[in-house]
């Protein structure tokens, strides 16, 4: 080790002397084969050398044959400028080249269209609540009045972490944690990341994203979860937007129903739609009156108060809002896609 050292300084030296001596390109040429020399360079033969340190020396030793060569390549690179017959040093900057552009970070897609629903949603007086993503049974199944084993828990695909508990399938969990803790009347969006075990498609994802909405209240009727929510969409996509009401079936509503929007893809005209397949209408939410085994399941009288809950899909929505035909470019961030939604 104390050799290599030596050594190491020695060619320090000489390096430094014969540095002083360059005044052309070509005794800058002599200079650079004599240290870095693909055969016989001082520092490749020092590199050689390193063969044959012992084991427990060459950590140190190969970090100072490493600092030798990066003293000895600035030291080239320095005369480089020097030698140059128009005085300008080798790496000096182009400024004729153009800039390099930064790009500026921007809200996603969906997180712009997330604050555009909370916001209609805000403005007609309702708070925003959050909940878990890693939910028991008892919150995403039980409580909402799915009884074990029954044949409705299936139409959730559920991605399981172990027995009890799961990947929240929906946003309704969280209805059963805010009527634990508050009492009427409630008045709440629940925006969150839900997830199921599903094949992609243009229309399904198996991570996306809802908005849960849940009114409890003394006389709250369908009524006002029909205006409510037609007055939402028409916020959202403008007045002349088609809506149909579907009756359908959860657990925790009764009754119950999906709303379908037009395609706005294809305007119901092509009957290959990849989006709604060829029927002129998608479903973008369920809904319905809030079933009073759910009221009593978590000590609210049902005799006193109902109350009404819908679940939109805010990916599929965004589609239509947006005009797009496949909801996986969401996720996929490609910049090409991002940057048409103000990113630069
Ligand atoms: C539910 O998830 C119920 N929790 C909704 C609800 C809440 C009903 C409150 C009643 C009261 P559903 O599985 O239909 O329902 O999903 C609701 C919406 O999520 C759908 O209308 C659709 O817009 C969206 N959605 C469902 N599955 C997917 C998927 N795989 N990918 C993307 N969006 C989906």
């Amino acid at each position: 080790m104390a050799d290599l050292k030596d050594r190491i300084e020695g060619l320090r030296k000489a390096f430094e002397a014969e540095a002083l001596k360059v005044g052309d390109a070509k005794s800058l040429e002599e200079l650079r084969t004599a240290f870095l020399g693909r055969k016989k360079g001082h520092v490749t033969l020092l590199f050689e050398d390193l063969k044959t340190v012992p084991a427990e020396d060459k950590r140190e030793a190969g970090r100072q044959v490493n600092a030798f060569k990066t003293f000895v390549q600035d030291g080239l690179l320095a005369l480089e400028g020097k030698v140059r017959s128009d005085g300008r040093p080798a790496r000096a900057m182009d400024l004729t080249l153009p800039g390099r552009k930064k790009y500026v970070g921007a809200p996603h897609p969906l997180v712009l269209f997330q604050q555009e629903i909370e916001n209609i949603f805000l403005g007609m007086g309702f708070a925003i609540e959050e909940g878990p993503e890693i939910e028991t049974d008892y919150y995403n199944f039980e409580a909402l009045n799915f009884p074990p084993h029954h044949p409705a828990r299936d139409s959730w695909d559920t991605l399981y972490i172990k027995d009890d508990l799961l990947l929240r399938t929906h946003t309704s969990p969280v209805q059963i944690r805010v009527m634990e803790k508050k009492k009427p009347p409630i008045r709440i969006i629940i925006p969150g990341r839900v997830f199921r075990r599903e094949t992609p498609d243009p229309t399904h994802l198996p991570m996306f994203m809802q908005v849960e909405g849940l009114v409890v209240d003394e006389g709250a009727t369908f009524a006002h979860l029909k205006g409510t929510l037609e007055y939402f969409i028409r916020a959202l996509f403008g007045e002349k937007i088609k809506v149909r009401f579907r009756p359908s079936f959860f657990p925790f509503t009764e009754p119950s129903a999906e709303v379908d929007i037009e395609c706005i893809v294809c305007d119901g005209k092509d009957p290959s739609c990849r989006v709604c397949g060829g029927t002129g209408w998608k479903e973008i939410l369920g809904s319905g009156m809030v079933n009073p085994q759910v009221l009593k399941n978590v000590n609210i009288d049902p005799e006193k108060y109902s109350g009404w809950a819908f679940g939109l899909g805010i990916d599929r929505t965004a589609m239509f809002a947006y005009g797009i035909t496949e909801m996986r470019h969401f996720y996929e961030n490609d910049l090409r896609f991002l940057r048409q939604f103000g990113a630069k």
